[in-house]
């Protein structure tokens, strides 16, 4: 047979995270997670979306440090710095650069669709401003720069990332091919934690009642106790159906921490009441972050080599970066020092 002499580049993966706070079991298992598999078979460039955080008001202080934790927190759950590169989004000048280009090429009609934009700014009434609402076109900007095919996201990132989409062919149709346009990658069971104590809203950090969420600093305790806290239904049957949303989000979340079918689970189950299904779900979620939480509470100690990490990373990062902002101040027009 004929030797392959080309070899092709792997395709590439964006994805980010804010270090808005602790991050919860929602954002693990509907991105992490993902974010740790697709090293093996793409080219994977991860970061902090520290810019993104001050989009809602920051104690500075707070900030730095959750930056720290957060880039710990990815660490521990699997991110080879081998295998990926991983740094903080302000490390990286044309993230900032790329999306004041795009904000030049997003209606403001698209922005007003978004769904989180209205739910943060009825949270943050006090502080409705310029970049809660362009927040989009600098998410856009983290993907675009990295010509990535692929992003691992929840399913609430659904709608910016279609955005995203709709800008980079805009600008392709505009300026010439410049963009890779990139697909969403949404886990199957998951992709959707929702709030424990509210099953029609989705699981956030930023919720003022601690036992509507899991953090990754949780307790097993801590974690068996808001699970058997969980609003439910008035039945006792664990069965995965629309109408006991409560139950069905324990059911997934206990299919994705344990990996069995839901089919499986149901029979597991069958005959026991909810107590024993609670109970069942905070133990499997209790021993799947155990190590996790064991890893980051060593790698945090050294906030010194984190952060020799993250710049080393983002010289990484730089490179892939510029050549996309070569190009796309060439197309533009703009002159460039
Ligand atoms: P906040 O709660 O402060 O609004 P967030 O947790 O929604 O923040 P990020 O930390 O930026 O926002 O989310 C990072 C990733 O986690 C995104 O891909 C997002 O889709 C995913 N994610 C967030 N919440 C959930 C959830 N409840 N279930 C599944 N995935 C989630
Ligand atoms: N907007 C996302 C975080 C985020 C992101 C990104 C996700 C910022 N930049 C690029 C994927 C790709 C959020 O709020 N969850």
């Amino acid at each position: 047979m004929e030797q392959q002499t080309i070899t092709q580049r792997k395709q590439r993966v964006f994805s980010a995270i804010q270090p808005s706070g602790v991050p919860t079991l929602g954002n693990y298992l509907g991105a992490i997670r993902n974010f740790v598999a697709m090293q093996e078979e793409f080219e994977c460039v991860y970061s902090t979306a520290n810019l993104h955080a001050i989009t809602v008001r920051q104690e500075p202080a707070k900030l730095r440090a959750a930056s720290h934790e957060l880039y710990a927190w990815l660490l521990a759950s699997g991110l080879d710095l081998e295998k990926c590169i991983f740094f903080h989004q302000s490390m990286v000048y044309a993230h900032a650069e790329l999306a004041w280009v795009l904000n030049c090429n997003t209606q403001f009609g698209e922005l007003s669709r978004m769904t989180q934009f209205k739910d943060k700014s009825a949270k943050h009434a006090d502080n409705i401003n310029a970049g809660l609402f362009t927040y989009p076109a600098l998410m856009a900007a983290d993907i675009l720069l990295y010509q990535a095919n692929f992003v691992p996201i929840g399913d609430d990132q659904k709608q910016h990332l279609e955005l995203t989409r709709d800008v980079a062919e805009r600008f392709n149709n505009i300026y010439g091919k410049t963009f890779t346009i990139p697909e969403p990658y949404i886990p199957k069971t998951a992709a959707r934690v929702m709030n424990l104590q509210d099953p029609a809203q989705k699981m956030s950090k930023s919720d003022p009642n601690q036992r509507s969420f899991i953090l990754l600093t949780d307790t097993p305790e801590q974690i068996i106790k808001k699970f058997r806290s969980a609003v439910t239904d008035s039945d006792s049957e664990v069965r995965y159906a629309p109408e006991k949303a409560g139950i069905k989000n324990l059911i997934e979340i206990y299919a994705a921490c344990t990996g069995k079918a839901i089919p499986a689970i149901e029979a597991e189950f069958e005959g026991k009441g909810y107590g024993d299904f609670k109970t069942a779900v905070g133990e499997a979620v209790a021993a799947l972050l155990k190590p996790i939480q064991e890893k980051q509470k060593e790698l945090i100690a050294d906030k010194k080599y984190l952060e020799e990490c993250a710049k080393a990373n983002a010289e990484k990062a730089v490179r892939i970066a510029k050549r996309t902002m070569e190009k796309v101040y060439k197309k533009v027009g703009l002159l460039r020092f």
